[in-house]
């Protein structure tokens, strides 16, 4: 077996420049676009594995599947690559240290398995208060299972999970993590003790544009008749008046006229709109709402999930 790239995963050659994998060196750990990437940040567009070869190669295997979802890109896109997994599988919610502390582990479980209708184990996971990284090995040890994919949404910290995993054990191996989209470019398989864990490729996340590792802000606005609120490429009409909570960490500007021409949406009371990669707005009162984007998702909020 040819030797792989430490940083993305990819064969490494010495033939084609242009290709993904090249080094001038094979005696080197990385290849050249993570070098480049390592040490000075670069990346440029390249060709990725598709979603559904990722899910093929899993669901062709045995072992359990760790699925990495930050909390904000928790929605029904994301959540329904997970479903498409065969295998005995986890849901992790990712950079858990973003989460507000009003936003209880226990009552996010209870809405994931009401709204998400999410019935596996679910961990919470914070590389950078390094919590809970060998609670997967109890999972592990519980299910009978010595093999794991780490698999999830690009950006999600798989790849920095697994390095902490690493360096807790002794090993002296890094993989390559960043903060751009699609790091790692192929399946890295790792030896600890007597598991093996694979780090995978993310899956494309809605949202590309923000990259959010710091605690969400929350921000409540009181709406005016007649406002538009404008967040990012989004739009979000209110003819009436309505109380509304923002939770996420970019600008939110807002528009005084009516503005009536994109989708109508009715929201119930306390629901929130998801905007994938970005945040959720939570709306007080019900009403209607005009949205710039077809195909927002509207979901019912944490807090409205009452345990039985
Ligand atoms: N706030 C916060 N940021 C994190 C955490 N873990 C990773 N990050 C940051 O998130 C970014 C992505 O980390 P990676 O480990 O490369 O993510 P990945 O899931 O392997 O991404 P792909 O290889 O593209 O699928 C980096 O900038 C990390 O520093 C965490 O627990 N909390
Ligand atoms: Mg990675």
């Amino acid at each position: 077996m040819s030797k792989i790239c430490m940083g993305c995963g990819i064969a490494l050659q010495d033939s084609d420049e242009q290709a993904l994998g090249y080094t001038p060196n094979l005696e080197n750990n990385y290849c050249k676009r993570c070098f480049r990437l390592k040490n000075y940040g670069e990346k440029r567009i390249e060709e990725r594995i598709l979603d559904e070869d990722i899910l093929k190669k899993v669901n062709s295997n045995t072992g359990m599947a760790f699925f990495f979802v930050d909390f904000l890109n928790i929605n029904r896109y994301s959540l329904a690559l997970y479903q498409k997994i065969n295998i005995p599988k986890v849901l992790v919610i990712s950079k858990s240290d973003i989460l507000r502390k009003e936003m209880k582990y226990e009552k996010i479980k209870l809405w994931l398995k009401k709204v998400y209708h999410i019935n596996d184990p679910i961990l919470f996971i914070s590389n950078k208060k390094k919590s809970y990284s060998e609670n997967i090995f109890k999972v592990l040890d519980n299910y009978g299972y010595h093999k794991a994919y780490i698999m999830g949404i690009t950006n999600a910290g798989k790849s920095t999970f697994l390095n902490s995993i690493l360096a807790k054990h002794g090993i002296k191996k890094e993989i390559l993590a960043s903060n751009k989209p699609n790091t790692t470019l192929d399946f890295i398989k790792l030896k600890i003790d007597s598991y093996t864990l694979y780090d995978t490729p993310g899956f494309s996340y809605l949202n590309d544009q923000n990259i959010i590792n710091k605690e969400l802000k929350m921000t409540s606005f009181i709406v005016k008749p007649k406002t538009t609120f404008v967040i990012q490429d989004y739009k979000f009409y209110f003819p009436k008046e309505n109380k509304v909570t923002f939770y996420g960490n970019i600008p939110i500007n807002r528009i005084y006229k009516e503005n009536k021409q994109d989708h109508l949406l009715n929201i119930p009371a306390n629901y929130d709109i998801v905007l994938p990669g970005i945040g959720f707005i939570n709306i007080k009162m019900s009403t209607e709402v005009y949205v710039s984007a077809s195909n927002i998702e509207v979901r019912c909020d944490i807090s409205e999930v009452e345990y039985e």
